[in-house]
């Protein structure tokens, strides 16, 4: 299945990265990165040192938005992510393979909306700005896409920036609302979900110690993570955000309970700011399925698939 993956690489980010490379059944055929956990720019970089230690030369990056819709982004989550998004191992990932696509993460997605008419799954991880603009640039864009999959928004479960509201969301409101109303399939894997899938101390260690160079990075960049969580869950693991959205997007993990609705964020500023709220439907909006559990676990089965994948042990540098 062809995957296009929108992201603000990101800790969570690489480890859904490395899970949907380890995938046999994905094709990745395009990544576009958006601020957020750092900034897109270092986002890019980030995503080509990846695929370069992954051996994979094939994949476009196209930078996408630095700025959200209606405010200019502001600062990297250095203490959950690190300065440089990926817990300081940025400086130690290979030389990128290729360079950054020169069109943007808009005109990449668009594209790749035509070359794979139908069949096209949308991950998105970050903010949802590039496909706010997309779908600004080209309305016919969501009958072009076969599904969207996006992680972000708290619905019941409180927030992780605010008392209420995710940090995709929070970021740029007004691009996660125009998105999730927009007439494509939307999946919303929200906080309600995410925050009860974890990755432990011992599962770290085991990509720590693996000899392919790209789980031992995450493990590396894992540290910081599972540090900044400790005052969260008690002990030293993390959230599955991002890796959970992928398990979901590429149907490995099945959906328990889904909420249909039509769903939208508050954009004003205030205590609500990036809230996911649930509007009345008249049919006027597009619904969105908000996942709130899964059929099974999900550390088990993404670590699983890149422990059993066969990584470049030696980085081409
Ligand atoms: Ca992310």
């Amino acid at each position: 299945m062809p995957v296009y993956l929108d992201c603000d690489t990101g800790i969570d980010d690489a480890v859904a990265l490395a899970y949907l490379i380890a995938h046999p059944g994905v094709r990745l055929v395009g990544i576009g990165t958006v601020s957020g956990n750092t900034t897109a720019e270092q986002a890019a970089r980030n995503t080509l040192g990846l695929l370069a230690a992954a051996g994979v030369d094939e994949v476009p990056v196209a930078i996408g938005a630095h700025d959200f819709l209606q405010r200019r982004f502001g600062s990297v989550a250095a203490d959950v992510h690190g300065g440089d998004g990926v817990g300081g191992v940025a400086d130690s990932l290979p030389a990128p393979r290729r360079e950054v696509e020169p069109g943007g993460a808009v005109d990449l997605l668009l594209r790749l909306s035509r070359e794979h008419a139908g069949a096209l799954r949308v991950l998105a991880v970050g903010p949802l700005t590039n496909l706010a603009l997309a779908l600004r640039a080209d309305a016919e864009l969501p009958g072009r896409v076969h599904s969207v999959t996006v992680m972000g928004g708290a619905v019941d479960a409180p927030g992780n920036v605010s008392l209420v509201a995710e940090a995709n969301f929070r970021n740029d409101p007004a691009a996660a609302a125009e998105a999730l109303v927009a007439p494509w399939p939307v999946t919303l894997v929200p906080l309600d979900v995410t925050m009860s899938h974890t990755l432990d101390e011992a599962r770290r260690q085991a990509l720590l110690h693996h000899s392919g160079t790209v789980p031992r990075l995450l493990g590396e960049m894992l540290d910081i993570y599972l540090g900044f969580y400790v005052e969260v869950y008690g002990d030293r693991r993390c959230a599955l955000h991002d890796p959970l959205a992928a398990a979901v997007a590429s149907g490995d993990i099945g959906t328990a309970e889904v909420r249909h609705g039509v769903f939208d964020v508050v954009r004003d500023d205030g205590p609500d700011h990036g809230r996911v709220i649930e509007l009345e439907d008249d049919g006027s909006a597009g619904r969105a399925g908000a996942v709130m559990s899964t059929d099974a676990p999900v550390a088990e089965l993404v670590v699983g698939r890149i422990l059993a994948h066969d990584w470049p042990s030696d980085p081409v540098r």
